[in-house]
């Protein structure tokens, strides 16, 4: 345990948030996206070619997720590392401005989850398909199977996994982290973080908002895990009134408090995108203190007036914002310092 990092949460920053949870930003002008880690830019990017002609934020979150599950070198979908058994198993839920969603879990071979998930949202009277039947649905509806081959990135993490947990069955349990437990993030040499999860959000030029999440799941997970990421109000929230939510981190903290709803009934009370997801956060922390020291979650949130923030529990989470004036990189605030 790096002695530099300890919990530090101040019961004083607790207190003027309640007394003042209306906090507000500057409301960035529509359309707006925003999305987690810095590969969000790119994301943003191909988001951004639907938004700026006026389209749908529905739209801009389906392309923009299809642009990182094309990139077999990346983080999420087929290229993304796989569980202990080296299969790769993804997740993807979508959601729009009417509360409809959808979502897929554990799905093998289907390149394209997100959009296999707004096809069980308009082609399904169901919100969420898992494994043979979510590729069974996508088979159905014209989407291909791909061939079982994993990315040289992750075949070489899954190899030098194997060598050094030798298929234990505690997931990551040997997998040391910077912060000493098995979930906290691992900084590379330039200061980025691993992550295997994008999540997005998007305003369109109407005001209407959606969101979506694409992932490969926590790396070298048991087969058959099910992270935050397809489960509605856990790993993305919209609620066209009030705001939405996405997370990146342990799915399973993030579930336990339904952690995207959390954020946006906080929102609903009159916090502020950042201090809303803050909130969230402290209840994982405040659940069990030390444990909290060993994982990471970030929320990231855009309320109706374009505001948007991020809060995590440890160091390294960013986010990526694009609007018609701006196109950076947003590190989120933590609270073990
Ligand atoms: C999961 N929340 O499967 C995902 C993992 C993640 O960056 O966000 N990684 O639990």
């Amino acid at each position: 345990m790096n002695r530099k990092h300890f919990l530090k949460i101040s019961s004083l920053g607790l207190t003027a948030l309640s007394v003042n949870p209306q906090r507000s930003f500057a409301a960035a002008d529509k359309p707006i996206v925003i999305s987690t880690w810095d590969s969000g830019m790119a994301v943003n990017a191909a988001a951004w070619t639907i938004l700026e002609k006026g389209g749908r934020a529905l739209d801009a979150i389906e392309v923009g997720a299809i642009s990182i599950e094309n990139k077999i070198d990346c983080c999420v979908g087929l290229g993304g590392y796989p569980d202990r058994d080296g299969i790769v198993t993804l997740d993807a839920c979508i959601m729009d401005e009417h509360s409809n969603c959808g979502a897929v879990a554990g799905m093998e071979d289907i390149k394209h989850p997100i959009s296999v998930a707004r096809k069980v949202m308009e082609n399904s009277p169901h919100v969420l398909l898992v494994g043979n039947g979510a590729q069974q649905f996508a088979l159905e509806n014209g989407f291909s199977k791909e061939p079982k081959v994993l990315s040289k990135d992750a075949q070489n993490a899954y190899n030098d996994w194997l060598k050094k947990n030798n298929y234990k069955p505690e997931i990551n349990i040997e997998n040391k982290k910077p912060f000493g437990g098995p979930f906290a993030p691992v900084f590379f040499d330039d200061g980025t973080v691993n992550h295997d999860t994008m999540g997005l959000l998007a305003m369109d030029k109407k005001g209407n908002m959606s969101g979506g999440v694409t992932t490969s799941g926590m790396a070298f997970k048991v087969h058959g895990r099910v992270g935050d990421s397809p489960v509605i109000g856990a790993g993305l929230f919209v609620d066209n009134e009030i705001g939405c939510a996405t997370s990146s981190g342990v799915g399973e903290e993030v579930i336990r408090i339904c952690g995207t709803h959390l954020v946006v009934e906080f929102m609903r009370q009159g916090y502020s995108p950042e201090n809303a997801c803050r909130k969230a956060v402290e209840r994982i922390v405040n659940r069990d203190k030390e444990k909290a020291k060993t994982l990471q979650v970030g929320f990231l949130a855009m309320s109706k007036k374009g505001e948007h923030g991020a809060y995590a529990i440890q160091k390294g989470f960013v986010y990526s914002l694009k609007t018609a004036d701006e196109n950076k990189i947003i590190k989120s605030k933590y609270i073990i310092e």
